[in-house]
């Protein structure tokens, strides 16, 4: 038996928690163990609290049975936490995991601190959906439940691309596959589709995009006023600097916004040879050897400067 299938014995209520602004893999965790558990474990009651995720997940089942806000008294037999490396990262609803009887945590971060009372992490796995897929019986995995689990994956592979994509990952899409998901709408709505202001920003942010160090660099900005002006938030800026990455030629790309003035939110972005998570860990942020990000102050010049001095440094290795 599973370690999830464990957890759940002699249980009556589960909560199910992910991470702040929760992304595809997050808001595809959490319903796929929220369908999992309403067909396999119907004596147990189980709620999923998230920070309101984005409306393009809505063809997720049981996406309007999120809960948003903190309830005054949180408390369950067992906590479910996925796809969140910390404690920190479950943001206002950490509150569950010391309250409740018992704690299950599940993800795929290679910094992980093992919060939970059990832990499942799996750093070589492309995404908490896939964790989860072996922790499910085969049978048990309705259409629903697949189709989160399905949704998780493209998210976090960008659609089969990144590097964390595994043979393993292919042959459990294809399983999901089998359960009869629709991968062509599911793909083309909750990943590549975007608002028309979505697409304004893009074609703005590659527009005013300038190429440095001889083509390998390619940097774009938009200011707070821009965004202002298209009435656009930092949620409106997911895969920007994945334009800007495949641009031909290049093999680091840089994305900023104006947070506030004179704060910048940075995105990077590397093909083959430029480790921005060394980059980005240098300026106090994080993230994985391709993609990465931090927060910097300064004018917009001094910004790319400092950034572009650690990068020449790498390309010159
Ligand atoms: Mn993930």
């Amino acid at each position: 038996m599973s370690l999830l299938h464990t957890a759940l014995e002699n249980k009556k209520t589960a909560v199910v928690l992910g991470h702040m602004n929760p992304d595809g893999d997050c808001v595809g965790s959490c319903l796929a163990v929220y369908n999992y558990l309403k067909d396999c474990f119907p004596q147990v009651e189980v709620t999923v609290y998230l920070d309101q995720p984005a409306e393009k997940y809505a063809y997720l089942n049981g996406f309007y049975e999120i809960r948003t806000e903190m309830p005054e008294n949180p408390e369950a037999d067992l906590c479910i936490c996925l796809d969140s490396g910390d404690r920190d990262r479950l943001g206002d609803f950490l509150g569950f995991l010391d309250q409740a009887g018992e704690s299950l945590c599940v993800d795929h971060h290679i910094t992980n601190t093992g919060y939970g009372d059990k832990n499942v992490v799996d750093a070589d796995a492309s995404s908490t959906c896939e964790v989860l897929y072996d922790l499910m019986e085969e049978e048990g995995i309705s259409k629903e439940t697949a189709e989160c689990l399905y949704t998780g994956i493209i998210h976090d592979t960008g659609v089969f691309q990144y590097s964390n994509t595994s043979i393993k990952t292919m042959e459990i899409a294809g399983k999901l596959m089998a359960k009869g998901v629709d991968f062509s709408t599911i793909i083309s709505d909750s990943f590549y589709r975007k608002t028309y202001v979505q697409k304004q920003i893009l074609g703005r942010a590659l527009l005013e995009s300038i190429l440095f160090c001889d083509g390998k660099c390619i940097f774009s900005v938009l200011r707070k006023k821009d965004m202002e002006f298209y009435g656009v938030t930092s949620k409106d800026m997911g895969g920007i600097v994945e334009q800007l990455r495949t641009t031909d030629g290049v093999e680091c790309a840089i994305f900023l916004y104006e947070k506030t003035p004179q704060e910048f939110k940075v995105s990077l972005r590397s093909n083959k040879q430029v480790d921005v998570s060394r980059v980005a860990s240098y300026f106090g942020g994080g993230g994985h050897v391709r993609a990465a990000g931090c927060t910097m102050n300064g004018s917009i010049h001094d910004v790319v400067n400092n950034l572009s001095k650690q990068i020449v440094k790498q390309l010159g290795e």
